[in-house]
């Protein structure tokens, strides 16, 4: 597997944001349980390293399509704590304004132009939106995060098919976490290397574990260099477990306990510290971040939950009536 062995800074910068995209995860499951965020909460234990180590691989000026499970390249981004806070919480000022407490914003100043729900959808769009780069020679790079589940959309191949033809500088990350709600992989498709599919569009296709940091950036960053000289898309296979359920309100009693236990072994956030270590950052150190962001995400969330609902009129503003 090529390699490639990311500086202390960049460590620092993917742990911290690891972190963040965790400790925000544990707060809204918490958030959850009191009923004080009603509707789905997604949680993205074990998506950490997939979700920032893809997209610290870009620069500015990229874009990024992310999913449900990618709040980690919404914190590389630099959308903040608190922003999302207020979204999750339905406050004042949301960017959703309160009409949708859960990851379906768009910043594009910060090149954030996702999500929507429907899976594979956004596909096209992202392809599209991948051609516009082309067609105005702005050499930015665009990627799109689906899932092994959202990846069976008819969609995704029409995007996928398009992008590869016209040699857009699109990559599309297909989060393999093993289920699509209840669905187990072998019941989607009778191919579970989702990655062999890049060779029926004549594309680059990987697969890296997921929760490898270095190797999440290394493939990522190959394919951002391939889409930003004009040669086209990459389709990366990450491999990872969904930790939870499909969303809170799901036990998953239908995951075997065992794979679980096999999967927690490999806990990205553990591994990525375990990789500062290697590198001679200080524990010290290293528990002083985990203290501050701990910090960072329940002050955000405390100023969210003090914040009054938007006002009603907002419900009605954009909606066709
Ligand atoms: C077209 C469409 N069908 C169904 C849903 C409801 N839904 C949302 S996420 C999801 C499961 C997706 O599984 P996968 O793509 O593997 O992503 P994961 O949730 O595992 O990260 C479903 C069925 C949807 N949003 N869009
Ligand atoms: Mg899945």
């Amino acid at each position: 597997m090529f390699y490639i062995q990311m500086t202390t800074d960049q460590l620092l910068f993917a742990y911290t944001n690891m972190l963040r995209a965790r400790e925000f995860d544990n707060a809204l499951i918490n958030l959850y349980r009191q009923s004080k965020i009603v509707g789905g909460v997604y949680s993205q234990i074990g998506n950490e390293a997939t979700s920032v180590g893809t997209s610290m691989a870009l620069g500015d000026g990229d874009i990024i399509f992310p999913m449900h499970r990618d709040n980690g390249a919404h914190f590389v981004r630099g959308m903040t704590a608190q922003e999302m806070a207020i979204n999750f919480l339905f406050r004042k000022g949301a960017m959703t304004r309160g009409t949708d407490g859960t990851g379906h914003f768009a910043d594009p100043k910060r090149g954030i132009y996702g999500n929507v729900s429907h899976l594979g959808a956004m596909v096209p769009v992202a392809a599209g939106v991948a051609l516009a780069q082309k067609m105005k020679k702005t050499k930015n790079v665009v990627i799109n995060y689906i899932g092994d589940g959202g990846s069976s959309v008819g969609e995704v191949h029409e995007g996928l098919m398009m992008a590869s033809v016209m040699n857009l500088p699109f990559i599309l990350i297909i989060e393999n976490n093993q289920y699509a709600y209840s669905t187990p992989v072998a019941h989607q498709t009778h191919n579970p290397k989702y990655s062999d599919r890049a060779i029926g569009y004549g594309i680059p296709g990987v697969t890296v574990d997921g929760t490898d940091l270095e190797a999440v950036f290394a493939a990522t960053s190959t394919a951002v260099e391939r889409a930003r000289v004009g040669n086209g898309p990459t389709l990366i296979e990450s491999v990872t477990m969904r930790m939870r359920g499909h969303a809170e309100h799901d036990g998953g009693e239908y995951v075997p306990k065992e794979q679980i236990i096999e999967w927690q072994k490999k806990d990205p956030v553990l591994k990525t510290r375990a990789l500062l270590l290697k590198n001679k950052i200080k524990e010290q150190e290293i528990v002083l971040l985990e203290t501050q962001i701990k910090q960072e995400i329940d002050a955000a969330v405390a100023y969210a939950n003090q914040l009054p609902p938007p006002d009603p009129s907002e419900a009605r503003r954009g909606v066709f009536i």
